[in-house]
């Protein structure tokens, strides 16, 4: 499950170099990360995965323990467990990280328009769509510290209306944007997704130096090449499949033609029920038991 890379030990030790160590989950092609300060040892956790069995119903901790085994092995502080965006393919483990490590959990605040969207489909009036559940919820230019490290947070929506990017010195986590450059970019089409914002937000991810490390959060490798996940801006602006010579409207056109024929994630319905929350499950009922709640009919015009 976690592929380790080398520790990027060759870096010298400076606040604006993270050490990034990538923790990817083959069931989901989700890639989360730890990452480092090099002088204080602090650490934050980007876009943690919580297993979930639709088949049996079951909840694991492999990819977060994982995670946990790792940072404690490697005597780190957890400052921050963040989030790019409400996962649509998995559950996230961000909640279970904040009950075993007491950091704090951050998104982006336009994590309340996808609750508002969300708790529509589930018929949960009652669900409060206002970003209580988090800890921080990050405006686009905020900025914060892991240790040293200064975090610039960049909204990136198009994926969802959520989506925030994470610039963390020489390093960007884009997650749901650009993908690796043979793979292109995200999908938009989910509920408040808009290529033409995700063209637009990529193009200021363009801005960055050519030399800017770029991490995303998937993968879902063509035939014949192993999972990766780490390119360079430079990369993109020569290579992305989607994005090397196109203009807005052919990435527009390109993008409709491509999303109309994806099925939607297999853990879509399952997920946000969870992703607004947090990563919390719904309530449990006077079982003890906890239950997910799938709409029938929402999403007309299913790819089979
Ligand atoms: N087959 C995967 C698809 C997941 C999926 O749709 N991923 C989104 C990101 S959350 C995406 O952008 N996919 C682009 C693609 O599949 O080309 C699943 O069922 O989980
Ligand atoms: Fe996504």
């Amino acid at each position: 499950m976690h592929t380790p890379l080398a520790l990027h030990d060759t870096l010298p030790a400076s606040a604006d170099k993270p050490l990034v160590e990538a923790f990817y989950d083959s069931a989901t092609g989700s890639i989360q990360y730890v990452v480092v300060c090099p002088v204080t040892r602090a650490c934050a956790i980007i876009d943690p995965v919580l297993d979930f069995d639709e088949k049996s119903g079951s909840i694991a901790t492999r990819n977060a323990d994982a995670i946990l085994d790792y940072i404690r092995k490697q005597g780190l502080q957890v400052a921050w467990i963040l989030d790019t965006h409400p996962h649509a393919d998995h559950f996230s483990a961000s909640f279970y990280l904040k009950t075993q490590t007491g950091a704090p959990m951050g998104i982006g605040d336009h994590v309340t328009a996808v609750q508002s969207l969300w708790r529509d489909i589930y018929n949960w009036p009652d669900f409060p769509a206002d970003g209580s559940q988090w800890d921080r919820l990050f405006k686009s230019g905020d900025s914060f510290q892991i240790g040293n490290l200064e975090v610039n947070v960049i909204l990136s929506p198009g994926h969802t209306p959520a989506s925030i990017t994470y610039l963390i010195g020489n390093a960007v986590f884009v997650h749901d944007t650009l993908f690796m450059p043979d793979s292109g970019t995200a999908r938009a089409d989910f509920p408040g997704g808009n290529a033409a914002l995700l063209w637009q937000s990529i193009q200021t991810l363009l801005t960055l130096p050519d030399e800017t490390r770029v991490f995303t959060g998937h993968d879902y490798p063509p035939v014949g090449r192993q999972a990766s996940w780490e390119s360079t801006i430079g990369e993109q602006k020569r290579h992305n499949i989607h994005v090397t010579g196109k203009t807005e409207s052919d990435f527009i056109a390109l993008r409709h033609k491509r999303d109309s024929g994806l099925p939607l994630p297999h853990l879509l319905l399952p997920a946000l029920q969870v992703n607004i929350n947090a990563g919390q499950l719904p309530p449990p009922e006077d079982n003890q038991r906890h239950y997910l709640k799938i709409p029938i009919g929402a999403f007309p015009g299913a790819v089979w």
